[in-house]
Formats: structure tokens, sequence, C-alpha cells
């Protein structure tokens, strides 16, 4: 078992996440909360923010741009939404998902990653299968008492009805096990083992850094929006910010503002900071305060 604090999973959700690793929740955001988000990105891809930069800046790294391709249905990465909405501030903690963040991953922890991508559909996109965090972190498995060091949740804002249309596709297991990649053999969504998975718009998948996944390819004629967020234990580094979220924090409730590195004492760094919490941790993140 693992030693949660809290009890938000069921106990077949406990299993699914030790023995293949992954969750997929269903109705996670209501069909208005789908439609809100989805015209959002839509607005969003026409303002600046950070994008991949291909050809300029290797995979992972992102680039301050004018915009995404105008089109609503052309491909879109973007990245740190929160400054966008206060939809995206609030989905942070959103009560049933954080929930089970708590759960999976005890209080310690922050907000890490907010990212939007649409995958068009296309014949160019073979799909990309790989693990999170970069290549350090890619040879770092916890087993499965163990709480994971960074989970991502993602919401579907399309429905993901057929196989290669651009679905959350999966490695079960894989986050406790050596995986076979080599130059010969690139981890592919076509490759056995691979489950890619189905959805409905507003259903969510919940998944730890070390399980191979990524999406398949999109032939569907239709572009697949999601949305994602990352947190990870609080002794990592944010991927979206370098040090407290200081510019967001008006906006934010206490939770979000400890999620976002505040932590209580100003945006000053001390020796410690991110190791030790304050002590109202716990009860902050549970809401009780
Ligand atoms: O399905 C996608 O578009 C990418 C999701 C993914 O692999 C990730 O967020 O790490």
């Amino acid at each position: 078992m693992l030693a949660n604090t809290t009890r938000a999973l069921t106990e077949a959700q406990r299993e699914q996440w030790a023995v293949d690793g992954y969750l997929q929740l269903e109705g996670a955001l209501s069909p208005a909360e789908v439609d809100f988000f989805s015209q959002l990105l839509d607005r969003v891809r026409l303002q600046p923010g950070y994008e991949p930069a291909p050809g300029k800046l290797p995979r992972g790294h992102y680039a301050w741009a004018d915009h995404a391709d105008p089109n609503p249905d052309g491909f879109m990465d973007r990245r740190d939404l929160l400054t966008y909405h206060q939809a995206f501030i609030d989905l942070i903690d959103r009560p049933r998902i954080f929930d089970l963040i708590l759960d999976l991953m005890g209080p310690y922890i922050q907000f890490s990653m907010s990212q939007a991508i649409v995958r068009a559909s296309t014949d160019m996109f073979p799909g990309y299968t790989h693990t999170d965090g970069g290549e350090a972190q890619k040879s770092i498995r916890v087993s499965e008492t163990s709480r994971p060091l960074a989970v991502k949740v993602m919401y579907l804002l399309t429905d993901v009805t057929e196989p290669d249309s651009g679905n959350f596709t999966v490695f079960p297991g894989s986050h406790l096990r050596p995986f076979p990649e080599r130059q010969s053999r690139i981890p592919n969504p076509h490759m056995p083992g691979a489950v890619p998975l189905l959805g409905k718009a507003g259903d969510a998948y919940v998944f730890p850094h070390a399980i191979w996944h990524g999406p398949s390819p999109n032939r569907s004629g239709k572009a697949r929006k999601t949305i994602l967020y990352n947190y990870c234990q609080m002794f990592m580094r944010a991927y979206d910010f370098g040090g407290p979220y200081a510019a967001l924090f008006e906006r934010c409730t206490p939770r979000q503002r400890r999620l976002l590195g505040d932590l209580g004492h100003g945006p000053d760094f001390r020796p410690g900071d991110f190791f030790y919490a304050p002590e109202d941790q716990e009860a902050l993140m549970a809401g009780s305060i």
C-alpha cells in the first residue's frame, strides 16, 4: 500500500496506478468546461507565448513566439498557461483531481508546468514515445510503494474514440522496469506493448514521469486538443518558472500560492527552502486552513 495521507483513490485506482502506472478519469471536466477551455485555447494561440522552436532549439526547450499557427486546428504546443486566464490558475487545485494528486504524491509538492497541446490531423507526424523530465529523470524509476517524483494530468478537450487519432498512448507497467530504447528500435506508439487510450472530451489521464508514453499519430481528420498540468515533489525544479511565481500571487488562493512557490517569507531564497516545508504545509494542501 502507498503511505497516503488522504484517501481519494479507490482501491481499483490504487491497484491500477501501482501495476499499470496510470489512471483514466471519466468526466473530469464538464461539457461546458470543455467548450470553455477549447475556445480559450483558440484565443491563446493568437497571443504571444512559449512554443517549441524546432531547428533553433532542441526538443523540450521553448522560445518566446508572437503566436502559434492561427488556424484553430493547427499544431500548438503552448507552455506556461497560467497568465492567460484565471481559469487556468483555478485548474491547478481543482477539487476532485487535486485530491487524487495529493493522495498519490503526498502534501510536499509544487505545481511545475502548464501546457496546451493541439495535435493537428496530418500524415507527417509519426507519434512520439518518451518518459517525462529529460535525460536524468529517464533513468530514475520509483517503486510501487513510493511516492512518485512527478505526475501529469492530461485533460482531453476532444473525443478520441479511434486509434491513430492523436491518442495518448501508454506502455502499461513501463514505469517500473528498464525499457528497450535503442537507435535500432526507437520507441514508438506502434511497437509491442503500446496501448492507445480512447476517451471522451472531459476525461483526464493521470501518469507519472517514468511511464513510457506519448501521442499516436493523428490521422482522424480533426485536431486533438489537450491541456496538461504537471506536479512534482517540492525539492525538484519546476519546468515553467525558476523561483517563486510571484507575478501571479495576487490572483491566487493561499494554497495555489504555495504550489507556485510562496513559502511565506517573500520572494527571496533561503537555504533549506523547498526541502523543509512551512509547518502549515499539510493543512494548507488538504484545504483545512
Ligand atoms: O499527447 C501529447 O500530445 C503529448 C503528451 C505527452 O506525451 C506529454 O505531455 O508528455
